[in-house]
């Protein structure tokens, strides 16, 4: 970030990933790479690389899924049309939803906002209910409080009974230093 970015508020957005076609795991480097070097974007956390079943749809292959955080001088709109320009650039092909794809990033978290549109909705619907999102969520942020449940992430895992299969593989996909 240069000096003009440092100046501006700063946010910091918690982002689910998940991928389960073609090298995931080299997509998933390369998009958080490329995330973390857009304008006014820095990495700050990265969870372990995590092999999921899938979940809702699932006759498809198992997914890798992880977590990151990213600090961020753009605001909410701004930055989730960077997640979407991420998606395209790493060969998302959206064909069905809930289907297969190279990647899938979804903005679980933007700071404490509680904001929804047509194309937004923030914190995401499926934070709460999904195992393949927690598990890798309570790994950088367990005290993270949701803002509209007013719950914390480890508090929601504890609570939860979606059972499909996570498996913690133990190595993140892009390691320290950032
Ligand atoms: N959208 C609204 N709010 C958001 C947000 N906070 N983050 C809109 C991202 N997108 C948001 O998404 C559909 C629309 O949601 C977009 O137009 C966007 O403007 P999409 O990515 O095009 O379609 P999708 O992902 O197929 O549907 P959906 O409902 O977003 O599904 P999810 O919630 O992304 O779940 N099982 C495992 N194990 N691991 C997975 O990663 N992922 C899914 C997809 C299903 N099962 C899975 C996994
Ligand atoms: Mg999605």
């Amino acid at each position: 970030m240069n000096s003009a970015d440092d100046q501006r508020t700063m946010h910091l957005a918690t982002v689910g990933m998940g991928s389960n076609l073609g090298d995931r795991e080299t997509i998933l480097r390369e998009a958080i790479l490329w995330l973390g070097a857009q304008s006014g974007n820095r990495l700050r956390s990265c969870s372990s690389l995590y092999e999921t079943e899938p979940f809702g749809k699932t006759d498809q292959g198992w997914f890798l899924n992880c977590v990151i955080r990213i600090e961020t001088s753009r605001d909410l709109q701004g930055f989730f049309h960077g997640l979407q320009e991420g998606e395209d650039r790493f060969g998302r092909v959206r064909r069905e939803r809930w289907g297969p794809r190279t990647l899938d990033l979804d903005l679980l978290f933007f700071d404490d906002a509680v904001y929804s549109d047509a194309e937004l909705t923030v914190p995401h619907p499926g934070v709460a209910v999904r195992r393949f999102v927690l598990e890798p969520l309570c790994e950088v942020a367990p005290d993270l409080v949701h803002p509209s449940l007013g719950e914390r992430a480890s508090s929601l895992l504890g609570k939860l009974t979606e059972s499909s299969r996570v498996v913690c593989l133990g190595r993140p996909p892009v390691r320290e230093p950032y």
